[in-house]
């Protein structure tokens, strides 16, 4: 493999070799070229092919075929390279809502051989000069209404060279530049094991982590998840609320759709209203979201049965039983859970409609491994919590971070979540390992409570963490949204401890209650328990 890179920064930043992940290439599907750019294989070879005239990407007011969004990928692309100096393995920063032009800059600076580094809309300067700091990323290309954060962004970063803005229509935007040049490129012949994406990890607590994945990662993920467990065809047309920036907005919104030709629906603001809106309006087939979005979307079933939707993927955090049921009694579809991380680039345990068990996430995806670990690192017997262990074509390499011998152990990915395994090769999900309370000798996930709660119709949304107690180390704390007309007193508190009781083993019950308006989550719709410790 001969690297396109000339800023060998991500390469010489890898995670020493004896720290990497064991990657697996099983899969005839996974037998990749020495040379590799994953933006020919996605976008290009469907214009080859001749079909370039088949729409791609839609949002309000646009649709844009194939052939188009190739035109505007290789236009930056040029931009990129010819005006900004960009050379193959720079990072550049890309700092937008979900929209075609972002998808656009993302396609060009793969093109470009450079490595994207998507940050979520919601940034603010502090949290974008890390990400800049931590990437040493020259040049930056972002959306004109995130105009002023970033304009706050470079003050504080001297090293920030070049920055383009788009959806501009002013003389020194992108576009402006973009008429300038040539619809036509050639793209950086990458190898297979070039950097291509540089992905922060979300991140319920503490520093974000750099996680780098290579053109070949992403063609992986489009050869084992969404192949073997979406099964997508060029006539689906996708949509969903996860921001590009998070791979799981990035693989469900933009790399499984076009690598099947299929046509991505790309909404900025994707609140359960926006996204019902766009289901009907768009005929949507495919939905990538959270689950507490399909619960808020769940009272429009009958709507949904009237549109086009038959497949929805949720991931992110745990799906629970009762939303599953609640999702399926409303809308006829059954959910396709599925387990990623931003370290594994996709989801790697998942099942799809037929076997789908609920209460479990699913089987290992083909072409990965998957088992449960005790503490010394030992496989434990099958129904016994441990560790979950991963390996596969993708994994963990972090970005000069101390945390890979944390996350990898033994050539496995260590994801940080508790789980057991079933006779039939199920994968159960019990908690975020520092997510187990243990109380007077107990131990309990704090999910399973959650469940119970759940269950309960005065219940919209709930979280539950461990609170520290002089007598019996910790007690399950329950944080609980109601349902509009009921009331968070002392009766309520009762109500749903007995009824918590009543549903599994009394000794999990929350001894402490506290009702909230909402519930904090990051921006990729994830619990911050964290932030409830804090309260607590
Ligand atoms: C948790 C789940 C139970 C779990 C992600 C799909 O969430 C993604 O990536 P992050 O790096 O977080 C990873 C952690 O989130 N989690 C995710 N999905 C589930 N827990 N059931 C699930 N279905 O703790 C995991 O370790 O933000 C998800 C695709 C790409 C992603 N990056």
């Amino acid at each position: 493999m001969s690297s396109a890179h000339i800023d060998t920064f991500a390469r010489d930043n890898l995670p020493p070799v004896d720290q990497q992940p064991q990657f697996l290439f099983d899969l005839p599907e996974l037998q990749f070229p020495a040379q590799l750019n994953c933006a020919t294989e996605l976008l290009d070879r469907h214009i080859t092919e001749g079909n370039g005239d088949r729409t791609c990407i839609r949002a309000p007011n646009l649709s844009w075929t194939y052939a188009d969004l190739q035109d505007k990928a290789n236009r930056i692309a040029n931009v990129l390279v010819r005006d900004m100096g960009v050379v193959p393995g720079n990072r550049v920063l890309l700092h937008a809502p979900n929209n075609p032009m972002m998808a656009a800059c993302w396609f060009a600076i793969i093109k470009a051989g450079a490595i994207a580094v998507a940050t979520m809309p919601m940034l603010r300067a502090k949290e974008l000069k890390a990400v800049v700091d931590k990437a040493q990323i020259r040049h930056a290309l972002c959306d004109a209404a995130l105009a002023q954060e970033m304009h706050n962004t470079a003050v504080q970063c001297p090293g920030l060279q070049t920055l383009r803005h788009f959806n501009d229509a002013g003389p020194d935007s992108l576009e402006a530049a973009m008429s300038r040049q040539s619809g036509a490129f050639t793209n950086a012949d990458t190898a297979a094991d070039d950097t291509c994406i540089i992905a922060f990890t979300s991140g319920t607590t503490g520093i974000p982590k750099a996680t780098m994945h290579f053109h070949r990662d992403v063609m992986a993920a489009c050869a084992c998840w969404s192949r073997h467990v979406l099964r997508p065809t060029a006539d689906d047309v996708f949509i969903g609320s996860p921001p590009l920036a998070f791979t799981f907005g990035l693989g469900g919104l933009i790399l499984f759709p076009l690598s099947v030709g299929a046509s991505t629906v790309l909404l900025e603001k994707a609140g359960p209203a926006q996204l019902l809106d766009g289901i009907r309006d768009f005929g949507a087939t495919v939905l990538f979201t959270a689950p507490t979005s399909y619960r808020t979307l769940a009272p429009r079933g009958i709507e949904l049965r009237k549109t086009a939707l038959r497949r929805c993927v949720s991931a992110g955090e745990a799906l629970p039983v009762s939303t599953r049921t609640l999702w399926r009694e409303a809308t006829g579809i059954e959910l396709i859970d599925g387990i990623g991380a931003t370290e594994m680039l996709h989801i790697f345990i998942s099942a799809d409609e037929a076997h789908a068990r609920p209460g479990a996430t699913g089987r290992v995806v083909p072409g990965y491994q998957a088992c449960v670990l005790d503490e010394q690192g030992q496989s434990v017997p099958v129904g016994t919590v441990g560790k979950l262990a991963v390996r596969g074509p993708t994994g963990c390499r972090y970005l000069a971070d101390e945390r890979q011998k944390t996350y990898v152990r033994d050539g496995w990915n260590l994801t940080g979540d508790a789980y057991r395994m079933d006779a039939d090769g199920y994968f159960i999900y019990q908690a975020r390992t520092d997510d187990m309370i243990v109380s007077s000798g107990y131990n309990i996930a704090a999910p399973e409570v959650e469940d119970a709660l759940m269950l309960h119709p005065a219940v919209a949304e709930c979280a539950v963490i461990g609170s520290p107690d002089d007598e019996r180390g910790q007690i399950v704390h329950a944080f609980v949204a109601l349902r509009a007309g009921n009331d968070g007193n002392d009766v309520m508190v009762k109500t749903l401890q007995d009824f918590v009781k009543n549903t599994v083993a009394p000794y999990k019950y929350p001894r402490a209650i506290t009702f909230v308006g909402t519930l904090p989550r990051t921006q990729t719709g994830k619990l911050q328990r964290f932030k409830l410790r804090d309260l607590a």
